[in-house]
């Protein structure tokens, strides 16, 4: 088959896949006696339900319900092969027939092909197994698996080799329910594709089990993508599990971050009482009509239910559609946990939780060594409660059985949404390790770390492992004589990691992140006084020469020689992450609790502590020597007489803010609320401008998110000391005077300002439904349908909400509504409200700046 075909015939129009075998092997009634044909008369266990078996025993049958779907006009056939790896057939006791089912569902539908003079492609369907790689089976052993990678591995492997060497023309994931399955298929793929020397078309798609909008092992349909893109498919898409109008928003998701076509079949509708598909051609192809004119297409086909009238009507309906036109292709950095971590121009620095590692916290090590891992989970999830985007796992001691503890600790993170949501770092030393932690996380994992430290040869194969895996690489600039400790040695390192990666290895550079070594410095040896500036350097070096890559280090290695003395310490990381980031640092394995506010550091010891980190002086090690213990003293001193509290009112609410510090909340809430008018000329001043504070100092590299983690929290308790304030503003009488639902976008956290406006509405009689953060358009219309809503409220704070709205309005455009929206939060504004939401929406929209705009602005639209 030439790829160039295919790619030739997508830009012209969209490609009809076939639809259910399953259904109409069914709709054949067969027996017994027909499942086990003459070859398995005589077959010690029950065949009936095989299908895949009928492969074997009734071929003609098959070939029969291939060209009834040719008959159709689709241009792809899939192999009747669902279920024909080892792992599956098993509950037959088949597993030895794993190789002749696919190769014979491959010879099977080639000869339709060729008797029905058709032209279309055979797709070898390779189902998800009926096991589950992420999940336990046993609720009392979350560790627990009924199926290892290396298992599937195999199995699928089997699968491939029968149904390339049976002739089809592409392979397809499909019904992807655990991504760790389909990771170990895209694993045994790439393994047969590096033999065999060339590369068969491989079709990913993904399955979206229920509402939740997630797979089955709790994937959003974005950490999916970003999971399984290093296959280098052909096409990403959805089926089954779902109809048609289910998931179309899981389609538009895929669609905003895939840069390759995108398939979908979906069910007959969802299943009725009786487990059947009752939705008629008709009505089917209409969605996907719409869908197609959406743009939101280039393959689409049916899954269970559909018959291949189905086929005839779907591909009659989009006939003469435009396929979607392919974006350009996307370099940002990705990565995934059960929810994805894409690095944008926007992104601030990642920071990496260092606590889940036996070498660098006694707590962990000890909870591992005790076996206590429900304590250790603790410490995990404590880091993403505080903000870490990703955490670090290291098992590296000496006396740890560390391949064992990371297999086991990583099965346990897997069962733990609260921290697998986050991608994860495996750190080690030994490849082996790396490799055990590799097969059980079902995400895109960053290995920390591979280098050229034992040769050539064997970074090409473990780099070579890792793409197989589908993680991206932290690179240490580490070769054959030692770590890099010069700027020179650092460049030429990353320099000639990064030409083997790219040009032998094929690794994409988006996948690269180089770790030009952090040293300590302020040793007391001369040699040691510029390591941070050449660090600093290299960064800068890293990131114009490479510019698709990122960079990375261990941070606290920086301040090594002033142990114990942790304000020198978090001063020493602040500068040092202040400067890194600013010439490139992306992100850093960082404690969140020994960071200083670059701003609030001692004027007196930051110049100290910068004139070490940029090496600005000769003696500038020994002066800060000289001063450290006083400034430890001094913090002493400052923590008990806290001068702050002398502060006007509003810089004491600011500092508060900027600190994390909730001790004087309350107290300095209650002045500011005595000296003004209303508790919402509270929140909209001092707090407002205290968060806004915050908000640029973590522009600028100068506050980090666990510290902005702790001002929300100070903010949160401030605003929640003025609820009552406010409620007792609330005017008299029952009469509700509308309802709103309120909700943060989806992919978007921030919630304090939509729960003040959600306060500020209440105190005046609107009755809220707040749906929380994270909210997608669905959801949100579905609700204002269902409790016959009067308005909507979108609150966002990040660039991508501002996307995410137009696609809210969109969306009510499409289901032909005219419920008035309010918009608000941060990065909003009048004019993309005007100059892109509007025009989507022929129902009433109005920017709101702030909380107490929103009653007013209310109660116009709704007297409009
Ligand atoms: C606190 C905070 C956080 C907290 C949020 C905690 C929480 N539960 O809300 C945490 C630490 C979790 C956080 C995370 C992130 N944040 Co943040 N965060 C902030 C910060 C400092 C303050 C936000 C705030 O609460 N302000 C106070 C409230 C009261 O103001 P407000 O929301 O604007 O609400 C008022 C009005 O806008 C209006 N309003 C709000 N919503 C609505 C809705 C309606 C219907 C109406 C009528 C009115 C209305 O009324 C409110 C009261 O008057 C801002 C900086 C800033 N200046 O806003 C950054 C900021 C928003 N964050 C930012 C970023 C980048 C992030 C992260 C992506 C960082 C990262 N690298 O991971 C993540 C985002 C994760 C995600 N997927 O959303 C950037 C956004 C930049 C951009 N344009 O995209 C900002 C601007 C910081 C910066 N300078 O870069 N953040």
């Amino acid at each position: 088959m030439k790829l160039t075909d295919f790619h030739k015939k997508l830009k012209e129009r969209i490609l009809v896949i076939d639809g259910a075998m399953g259904t109409e092997i069914q709709s054949k009634k067969l027996s017994e006696s027909d499942f086990r044909g003459e070859l398995f008369k005589k077959y010690n266990k029950d065949l009936k339900g095989n299908n895949d078996l009928l492969n074997l025993t009734q071929p003609e049958i098959i070939k029969e319900i291939h060209k009834s779907f040719l008959d159709k006009g689709c241009d792809f056939i899939q192999t009747n092969t669902f279920n024909s790896s080892s792992i599956s057939q098993k509950d037959y006791d088949l597993q030895e027939k794993a190789y002749d089912l696919n190769f014979t569902g491959a010879k099977i539908a080639k000869e339709a092909i060729s008797e029905a003079n058709s032209n279309a492609w055979v797709i070898g369907s390779i189902g998800p197994t009926n096991t589950t790689a992420s999940i336990s089976p046993d609720v009392t052993d979350p560790a627990k698996r009924n199926i290892l990678f290396d298992e599937l591995v195999i199995s699928y492997r089997e699968c491939i080799d029968g149904l390339m060497e049976g002739g089809v023309d592409f392979l397809m994931f499909e019904t992807i329910f655990d991504t760790l399955n389909a990771k170990a298929g895209i694993f045994a793929y790439l393994d047969k594709c590096e033999e065999v020397g060339k590369e068969i078309p491989l079709m990913i798609s993904g399955t979206i089990t229920d509402n939740s909008g997630r797979t089955l092992s709790g994937q959003t349909a974005e950490a999916f993508w970003t999971s399984v893109k290093h296959a280098n498919p052909c096409s990403i898409g959805f089926n089954c599990a779902l109809g048609a109008e289910q998931l179309r928003p899981h389609l538009i998701s895929l669609n905003k971050i895939s840069d390759i076509p995108i398939s979908l079949h979906p069910n007959a509708g969802l299943p009725n009482e009786m487990g059947e598909y009752d939705e008629t051609p008709t009505h089917m192809a209409n969605i996907i009509k719409e869908m197609a004119e959406s743009n939101l297409l280039n393959i689409v086909g049916g899954c269970c239910g559909t018959t291949p009238d189905h086929i005839e009507a779907i591909s009659y309906a989009i006939k003469g559609i435009k396929p979607k036109e392919l974006s350009v292709s996307n370099t940002q950095s990705s990565f995934s946990g059960l929810e994805p971590l894409v690095l944008t121009d926007d992104s601030l620095f990642i920071n990496i939780g260092e606590r889940s590692n036996v070498t660098g916290s006694a707590k962990f090590a000890r909870l591992i060594k005790e076996k206590n891992y429900s304590e250790a989970l603790e410490v995990a999830k404590e880091q993403v409660e505080l903000g870490a985007q990703m955490i670090d796992v290291n098992m590296d001691e000496g006396m740890l059985d560390s391949l064992e503890e990371m297999d086991h600790f990583l099965k346990l993170v897997a069962t733990e949404p609260d921290i697998s949501k986050v991608p994860i770092v495996i750190d080690s030393s030994k490849w082996e390790v790396i490799e055990s932690g590799l097969k059980v996380i079902q995400g895109k994992a960053i290995v920390n770390s591979i280098s050229l430290k034992e040769g050539e040869d064997n970074f090409i194969k473990v780099a070579k492992l890792c793409l197989k895996y589908g993680a991206a690489i932290i690179v240490m600039a580490f070769d054959e004589k030692g770590q890099a400790d010069s700027l020179k040695r650092r460049k030429e390192i990353c320099r000639r990691c990064y030409d083997i990666l790219t040009k032998k290895v094929k690794y994409p550079p988006q996948d690269i992140i180089f770790d030009p070594n952090v040293f300590a410095v302020a040793t007391g040896l001369e040699e040691h006084n510029n390591y941070a500036n050449d660090f600093i350097d290299a960064c800068a070096y890293i990131k114009k020469e490479f510019p698709l890559t990122s960079i990375s280090g261990g941070i606290s290695n920086v301040s090594f020689s002033f142990r114990g003395n942790n304000v020198v310490r978090e001063a020493m990381h602040s500068v040092f992450l202040y400067h890194a980031i600013n010439k490139g640092l992306t992100m850093g394995i960082v404690n969140a609790g020994q960071l200083a506010v670059y701003e609030d550091i001692n004027p007196e010891l930051k110049t100290l502590v910068e004139d070490v980190i940029l090496n600005r002086r000769e003696d500038a090690t020994e002066r800060l020597v000289d001063e450290a213990t006083k400034f430890q003293k001094d913090q002493t001193r400052r923590t008990t007489d806290e001068e702050w509290r002398q502060l006007g009112i509003n810089e004491r609410i600011n500092h508060a803010l900027v600190q994390g510090i909730n001790k004087y909340i309350v107290e300095d809430v209650e002045e500011a609320r005595c000296n003004s008018n209303s508790p919402v000329e509270v929140i909209e001043g001092p707090l407002m401008d205290g968060m806004n504070i915050v908000g640029d100092l973590f522009g600028d590299g100068k506050m980090f998110l666990p510290q902005v983690v702790k001002s929300a929290r100070v903010m949160k308790e401030a605003v929640a000391y003025l609820v009552p304030y406010l409620e007792e503003e609330k005017e008299g009488g029952i009469q509700t005077n509308g309802k709103i639902v309120m909700a943060t976008v989806k992919g978007d956290v921030h919630d304090i300002g939509k729960n003040i406006v959600g306060v500020v509405l209440q105190c005046n009689n609107y009755e809220v439904i707040d749906l929380g953060v994270m909210v997608p358009a669905e959801q949100i219309i579905d609700t204002a349908i269902e409790e016959k809503a009067d308005l909507i409220g979108l609150s966002g704070l990040i660039t991508p909400s501002l996307d995410e709205m137009i696609g809210v309005v969109q969306e009510l455009t499409r289901r032909k509504m005219n419920i008035p929206v309010m918009i608000g939060g941060a990065t909003t504004s009048k004019t993309h409200t005007a100059v892109k939401i509007s025009p989507e929406y022929s129902g009433p929209i109005v920017h709101v700046n702030d909380a107490s705009k929103a009653v007013p602005v209310s109660t116009s639209l709704l007297s409009e």
